[in-house]
């Protein structure tokens, strides 16, 4: 289903005088008002294919009906979020759940919805129907040669589909790892897997990027062969200019400090891209900022700070990914949600007196660093991300509308309940 501009209009002149007066305060605050606005139009966060349906987990998996059953219609829940919020401007496909059959038919309705397809993303974690040799025991680190180059062919496979849609990276998260002491050789387990990702690397495009994405634990529950920033960055630096590590906020081991992982990361030149969730305690694929919302800032605080000392930009020098399961929400609120976060953060960041922070530390005003920092992060930003959504021709409220429009009662109209959208 597509949302109508008239349906968008009328939603926002009801909501419009409240709006305004909600905004009116903060441009008084905000000198630059506008220039905050147009960096805030211009971000854009990646839509996973596989957060469209109901999340599950080992015990068992509620389906909230309407789900996506096909590419297309994924396609058309990401292009209905991004016509809410003007922020989900492109979709990230996972291979092989979901191979376009006709490359031409989704790159036309990818236009037709103003999306663009960001990383693909590869998947040696599971065995496929009819996939010749098992996974069971990990893919590139497998101790068998004939594992190893099916885990690359299906990777370089992965790449050529990407090339096709017009994507420009690949994201490589490998469940490789070990359950058990003694199970693996270390060292051994780290070559091969050098030496896979580096068959890998050779069949990037010149101008494509690697994202080396690490996990803590899970599935593996002894050691993992890309298990933390270092190994990720030794393979990263080992690959070469073109490979980077990706950060997934929930993929630390508690209490880790990710922002400044990921102040290094940008120092070393290092870091490709970034996956929003958020945890309580360990990979729990919550809703982004539903529980830490202050680590979230500080996390985007880095990150403008880090990317301004290097003239990056914000939108388009990294790649900006939801990464997230709903098992007890509709999955269109909680990605909503999650943007609406997301850009909070990052108006939150962006509002931070730079010279005063820097001053500060320079000084050891311990003290003053911290109200700086909190006076940005109490300030209430939502009506200028609110405004940034209605200069950009979406809506003031997007939850609001989904639900006054009964958008996920047509969906189960369209698609039935019993619909399974491919993926965990
Ligand atoms: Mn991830």
């Amino acid at each position: 289903m597509r949302i109508e501009k008239k349906q968008l209009e009328d939603h926002n002149d009801a909501l419009l005088n409240r709006h305004q007066v909600k905004l009116a305060s903060l441009k008084n605050q905000l000198p630059d008002l506008d220039g905050i606005l147009q960096k805030l139009i211009d971000f854009q966060i990646a839509i996973p294919s596989w957060a469209l349906g109901s999340g599950g987990t080992r015990f068992g998996r509620f389906s909230g009906g309407g789900e996506p059953g096909t590419l297309e219609e994924k396609m058309e829940d990401v292009g209905l979020l991004h016509s809410l919020n003007r922020s989900s401007a492109a979709i990230s496909l996972h291979i092989p759940w979901d191979i376009p059959s006709d490359i031409a038919k989704i790159k036309s309705l990818a236009h037709t919805l103003g999306l663009r397809f960001d990383a693909v993303n590869s998947n040696t974690f599971q065995d496929q129907p009819g996939q010749s040799l098992s996974y069971k025991f990990g893919s590139l680190q497998h101790t068998d040669k004939a594992v190893r180059k099916q885990a690359i062919d299906h990777n370089i496979e992965v790449i050529r589909q990407g090339i096709a849609l017009g994507s420009e990276s690949i994201t490589v998260w490998l469940a490789d790892g070990s359950c058990f002491p003694g199970q693996l050789n270390f060292r051994k387990a780290f070559q091969r897997t050098l030496e896979g990702l580096q068959e890998i690397y050779t069949a990037l495009p010149e101008n494509w990027k690697m994202f080396v994405e690490y996990k803590a634990f899970e599935p593996n529950f002894y050691s993992m062969t890309v298990g933390d920033w270092g190994q990720s960055l030794l393979y990263a630096n080992k690959l070469g200019d073109k490979a980077f590590t990706l950060v997934d906020l929930g993929h630390h081991l508690p209490n880790a400090n990710i922002q400044q992982i990921v102040a290094l990361l940008l120092y070393e030149k290092k870091l490709g891209g970034f996956h929003f969730n958020d945890s309580k305690y360990g990979d729990d694929d919550l809703t982004v900022g539903s529980i830490d919302p202050y680590q979230l800032f500080l996390i985007f605080l880095e990150l403008v700070e880090g990317m301004d000392a290097r003239n990056m930009n914000h939108a388009k020098d990294l790649g900006w990914m939801i990464d997230a399961s709903h098992n007890v929400k509709d999955p269109l609120e909680d990605l909503l949600q999650s943007v609406e976060a997301i850009m909070l953060s990052y108006a939150q960041a962006l509002l931070v007196d730079k010279k005063a922070l820097a001053a500060a530390q320079d000084n050891n005003e311990v003290s003053m660093a911290q109200e700086i920092l909190q006076d940005a992060f109490r300030t209430d930003l939502r009506p200028l991300v609110a405004e940034a959504r209605l200069r950009a021709g979406g809506a003031l409220s997007p939850i609001a509308f989904f639900r006054e429009k009964g958008i996920r009662q047509q969906l189960i109209k369209e698609r039935g309940t019993n619909r399974k959208a491919t993926g965990l």
